[in-house]
């Protein structure tokens, strides 16, 4: 039997998205170039040598992107302002055409009846900040702050979502620690005093916010979370677990919920361990009006002496569905991951700020893009985040990556992760069959399996 599962009224059903990811127009209106810019025009750091110098050309379409929202009853937009559109030099002179494209946008997006949700960085760092050490310079948590209160002025009367940073782990790590991301560096320590910084520069940044909205904002960090799985029932895969787990979830949470880092990690990075100074934590863990999370897939992972300072291996569970990222599909992680959120963290509230699969989509033959396996993908995390409301989990939205196929960072244009799909060639957009049903669950505020 066919069974509706309705979601809370008022629940906020929406799409994601990225600057640097859609917006295009790198050099235009006075914008001054980010670590992005940077990385892309570099020979051989994206797989198929592609920039997001054009992207989706969000920036100049940004109006049709908002009516197709509108038609499809989207009722909030998660987007990202760039740093440097607004502060070319990342601090000191701002750019008035640049906050201006964020003030019509947030102005059109209201006239639609579309919620803004405004995340403050996402990734696209000005390089003027990277030449004085970016992240790693501890100074960059006072430029951040100084940014922050830029964007709040101007935009603080209308948006009332606010998320300082999009996935601090991935900039960490990835960017710092592995160099697949701008700006490229492969240092360890770095990452973890980067992390550091991170977490330091959202600590201000939400008493600025505080400020500058009068507390009628709703603010909050968004972090990739993940539900670690032992790859066999030995204690041995138990302990790798607990500290796969640390490395990817607790780094992050404990500092923003409990003020600290977690003792089993720090004791585990031994030499690698940030320099944090007095006043640091306290201000890291500042009360939160929500928490965002990305969630994509699980992580199954066993004990490997060879397997660095955590010795960790990963494991890829063989009878399981894989999306084009190569993440396996693993729908109930997503309402583990919550359950137990709100066991250990009990935020106020938790928003879904990403949730979404690549897939091989293809243009028919009818025009249209048939893309069932991104429907069940959806459908079936959408049953595990009902499940976890009403197991009194305050989920109070969820939010589709992405929007339209985009610049996949170090992939290029190679993953289309998007609910419309875009021709990069002609700029076309194609709502996906996934964008319609995605429409049909919103108009219904729930879903039938
Ligand atoms: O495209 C990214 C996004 O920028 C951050 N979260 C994960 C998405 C898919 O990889």
């Amino acid at each position: 039997m066919p069974k509706f599962y309705q979601f809370p009224e008022g629940f906020l059903w929406g799409v994601a998205t990225s600057s640097y990811q859609i917006e295009g127009a790198w050099n235009e209106d006075g914008k001054g170039p980010s670590i992005w810019d940077v990385f892309s025009h570099t020979q051989g750091k994206i797989a198929d040598g592609s920039t997001g110098d054009v992207a989706c050309d969000h920036y100049h379409r940004w109006r049709e992107d908002v009516a197709l929202m509108k038609e499809l009853g989207i009722k909030a937009y998660r987007f990202s302002v760039s740093w440097p559109r607004v502060l070319p030099q990342g601090r000191g002179p701002v750019n008035s055409k640049g906050l201006d494209f964020y003030d019509r946008l947030v102005d059109e997006l209201l006239k639609n009846g579309i919620e803004p949700f405004l995340t403050l960085y996402h990734w696209d760092l000005p390089q003027a900040l990277q030449d004085f050490g970016g992240w790693v310079n501890r100074d960059i948590a006072k430029w951040f702050a100084d940014y922050v209160a830029v964007v709040a002025r101007r935009l603080g009367d209308r948006v009332r979502w606010w998320a300082t940073h999009n996935e601090p782990w991935v900039v960490a790590w990835i960017g710092h620690g592995w160099g697949e991301h701008a700006p490229g560096l492969r240092n360890p320590r770095c990452a973890l005093q980067v992390a550091h910084h991170l977490l330091l520069s959202h600590g201000l940044a939400v008493e600025v916010l505080r400020d500058a909205t009068g507390g009628a904002a709703r603010i909050g960090i968004v972090l990739n979370l993940t539900s670690v799985h032992p790859a066999s029932d030995t204690a041995e895969d138990h302990a790798a677990a607990h500290r796969a787990d640390g490395f990817s979830n607790r780094w992050f949470l404990d500092p923003l919920f409990w003020g600290s880092y977690p003792k089993d990690l720090w004791e585990g990075f031994g030499p690698m361990v940030p320099e944090v100074h007095p006043g640091d934590m306290a201000c890291i863990s500042r009360r939160l009006d929500f928490l965002g999370v990305n969630y994509y897939t699980r992580a199954v992972v066993a004990h490997d002496a060879q397997g660095g300072p955590l010795q960790v291996k990963s494991v890829r569970p063989e009878k399981s569905a894989y999306t084009e990222m190569g993440w396996e599909i693993y729908p109930q992680g997503l309402y583990e991951l919550l359950i137990r959120l709100h066991r250990d963290y009990k935020p106020a509230t938790i928003i879904i700020t990403e949730n979404g699969a690549a897939f091989a989509d293809v243009v028919s033959a009818d025009g249209r893009v048939h893309d069932q396996p991104r429907i069940d993908y959806l459908r079936d995390h959408l049953v595990q985040a009902h499940r976890a409301i009403r197991e009194g989990v305050p989920l109070e939205g969820y939010f589709v990556w992405s929007l339209m196929d985009n610049f996949e960072w170090a992939h290029g244009y190679t993953k289309r992760f998007g609910l419309v799909y875009v021709d990069f060639s002609t700029q076309r957009r194609i709502p996906k069959d996934s964008a319609l049903w995605y429409r049909d669950v919103i108009a219904a505020n729930g879903l039938t399996v």
